[in-house]
């Protein structure tokens, strides 16, 4: 791809409601019109829905299915969460290139694919993320905190997720402590976090998300179709991905500050109120035993209190649950 497809992208989402004539962008990027035609013929190649009339110029008639760097550094350009930003077509993960990106910097970024080949979920187990239907993301944020601050990380990324889901669909989006984010009892989003330490301090966080935007339900796997969902299910509308991609970084943006600087107990009533697993049987795997209960609280550090079929009370900081 041209060096200028960026520029050129960018040019056209600026101007979506016109049409911009090859001469403008020639003359903006200080290239011919000649190079100009052969960057639009390549992103119209590529997919995107460009328009072109002799005299009038180009319009963008629908924003691509896939992420161009030209059009996300745009959208974020007022966004304080990353320094930088790294677009790709397809990796084996998002979380393999944080790790690879962050070493001797200090710098926080946004890492996004339009395809994972082998993403991963927790445990190592697989995260489904085929192209251009999902929004597969890593965050790697440098935050001055000890290294015990992590799990109350996780809390608050899950109420900013679980906002900017929120915000387009009318349908409630529910937290299932820890890592994931449900519709009508689906998973519609999958997260977690992972450090990088030292012995005094956090040198990153990299926060791996997973969300399933415009699938429809053949669009997933026999073994997850069950229990999968996206927010296309539950809207009216296909999602917009850049507006989407917009919202979750200024949501959790804003919950990463809260974090920073607010206790647990800040947050706790409106954790509580979007959490799914309250007054239902579950089942629990902890470091590999498995057992089962019910969920009762969450107290003001944010660890999960169990009453198990024992009636032993457990105060839990992590585990998996099945519903
Ligand atoms: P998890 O271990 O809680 O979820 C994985 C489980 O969820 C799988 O075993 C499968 O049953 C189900 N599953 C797999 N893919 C999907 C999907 N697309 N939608 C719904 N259910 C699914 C949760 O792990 C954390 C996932 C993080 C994914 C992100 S994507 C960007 C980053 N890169 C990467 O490799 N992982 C993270």
């Amino acid at each position: 791809m041209s060096k200028y497809s960026q520029d050129v992208i960018r040019m056209l989402y600026m101007h979506q409601s016109e049409y911009i004539s090859g001469q403008y962008i020639a003359n903006q990027l200080n290239i011919s019109r000649a190079a100009v035609k052969k960057v639009i013929d390549q992103l119209k190649k590529d997919g995107c829905k460009i328009e072109s009339i002799n005299h009038k110029g180009h319009q963008l008639n629908e924003l691509p299915d896939s992420w161009y760097n030209g059009i996300v550094s745009y959208i974020l350009k007022n966004s304080q969460l990353a320094s930088e930003i790294k677009v790709f077509k397809s990796v084996e993960s998002t979380q393999i290139i944080a790790k690879q990106e962050l070493v001797d910097n200090n710098k926080s970024m946004i890492i996004l694919s339009d395809e994972q080949t082998k993403g991963r979920g927790r445990f190592n187990r697989n995260w489904a993320s085929s192209k251009g239907k999902g929004l597969w993301m890593s965050l790697v944020l440098r935050p001055n905190v000890p290294f015990s601050m992590i799990p109350k990380f996780n809390l608050f990324v899950a109420l900013g997720i679980r906002d900017a889901i929120q915000s387009f669909t009318n349908d409630k989006v529910e937290i299932k402590w820890p890592n994931d984010i449900y519709i009508a009892d689906k998973k519609v989003c999958g997260f977690l976090t992972e450090m990088i330490a030292n012995y005094d301090s956090i040198d990153a966080i990299i926060c791996g998300i997973g969300i399933n935007l415009n699938h429809s339900d053949s669009d997933f796997s026999d073994d997850i179709k069950q229990r999968a969902t996206s927010i296309r299910l539950h809207s009216n509308n296909k999602i917009n991905r850049y507006s989407f991609l917009k919202k979750l970084i200024s949501s959790i943006e804003k919950r990463y500050s809260q974090f920073l600087t607010k206790p647990f107990t800040e947050i706790r009533n409106e954790y509580i109120e979007a959490s799914n697993i309250w007054q239902r049987q579950l089942r629990f795997t902890e470091n590999d035993k498995q057992f089962i209960g019910e969920a009762i609280d969450i107290d003001n550090d944010g660890f999960l209190i169990v009453r198990d079929e024992n009636n032993d009370v457990r105060r839990l900081i992590s585990a998996d649950i099945d519903i």
